[in-house]
């Protein structure tokens, strides 16, 4: 029966509603104005995500899955894993194409999933349960850095995933301590397969964060809504325009929501409102763009060594192997 095959176990975390409260007040209430990104995603937000991911302005992930699907095998053969563990595993839908390999070479292999969404963890975890006989899942529901470190150790060679370029999203003293979390777990037979947005020309990187079909607008503004439902704030969505812009410095795009006028919010749980100019700026998201040599600075920061590396042609994307420093 599936459900043997299938354990599930949840860290218990800081009410999330008293962590929203905190990270308004420390990001929001003040100077620069910004909010984590991770509040992007309530049900409407992870839709208006999925939608992103097939716009023809968004390449990351069709870049990845194709890199997944021509080098799979060459992963499978360089790693021989027995268990494959994913951070941020979501849906699992570009993992499936690492699970259908290892179900048609191995009699029975464990997948790890980790993420903080109980609901599509389940719901994936079905799915993929039906569709591979010899598969076992351990699902993790949590922030990443609890959730690897009550994770269960499995058997090596074990291959550990973070793609979908999520590591991006992090700032890098954040991306050091997630990758060397991960890298403290590992022996000397594992490996971590990374996926990396690359550096480019900004009008390209510009354009995938402001899709022409303005799906990434609704995405950005969408977190109001959720400051709206979660806080009884009363942002006015029609009264802020996004904005992504590439910082050539710093490598990365950074997301913005825009005053178009002055207004005044209210907070009536913190008893406070606050008055944005028109003109002022809520930066919602970074997203990390990396060179060949940033790559090797952060493996290198964080305890990990490139082992291969997988790029297409025009060199969008970076799908990075990599091992513990010895
Ligand atoms: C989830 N993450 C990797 C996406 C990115 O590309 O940084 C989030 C995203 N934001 C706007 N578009 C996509």
């Amino acid at each position: 029966m599936a459900s043997k095959r299938f354990h599930i176990l949840e860290i218990p975390s800081q009410d999330s509603s008293a962590a929203l409260q905190q990270d308004v007040r420390e990001g929001l209430f003040e100077l620069p104005r910004s909010l984590p990104a991770k509040y992007f995603y309530d049900d409407q937000g992870s839709k208006l995500f999925d939608a992103i991911c097939k716009t023809q302005d968004y390449y990351p992930t069709r870049t990845e899955l194709s890199l997944l699907q021509k080098h799979v095998a060459e992963i499978i053969d360089a790693v021989k894993p027995n268990t494959c563990t994913e951070l941020g595993a979501g849906t699992s839908a570009k993992t499936e194409i690492i699970l259908a390999k290892l179900n048609s070479s191995l009699d029975a292999f464990t997948y790890l999933s980790i993420d903080v969404c109980e609901e599509v963890l389940i719901e994936s975890a079905h799915r993929l349960l039906n569709k591979f006989a010899n598969l076992r899942i351990e699902s993790v529901i949590g922030e990443y850095i609890p959730a690897i470190q009550a994770a269960p150790k499995l058997a090596s060679p074990a291959l550990y995933a973070f793609i979908g370029s999520s590591i991006g999203n992090f700032t890098e003293q954040e991306s050091i301590e997630l990758l060397s979390e991960v890298a403290n777990k590992m022996t000397a037979e594992d490996y971590f397969l990374i996926g990396m947005d690359r550096v480019k020309d900004k009008q390209i990187l510009e354009r995938a964060y402001d899709d022409s079909e303005g799906v990434t607008a609704k995405f950005n503004l969408n977190v109001l809504n959720v400051l709206n439902y979660k806080l009884g704030a009363n942002f006015d969505l029609s009264k802020f325009l996004h904005q992504a812009i590439y910082n050539e410095k710093q490598q990365q795009i950074e997301m913005y929501l825009i005053s178009q006028c002055d207004q005044e919010i209210n907070f009536p749980m913190f008893d406070k409102t606050i008055k944005l100019e028109k003109g002022e700026k809520i930066l919602t998201e970074i997203s990390r763009k990396y060179t060949k040599s940033s790559i090797e600075y952060l493996l290198e920061k964080s305890g990990l060594k490139e082992a291969m590396h997988f790029e297409p042609s025009n060199e969008y994307f970076s799908l990075v192997l990599a091992k513990r420093q010895q």
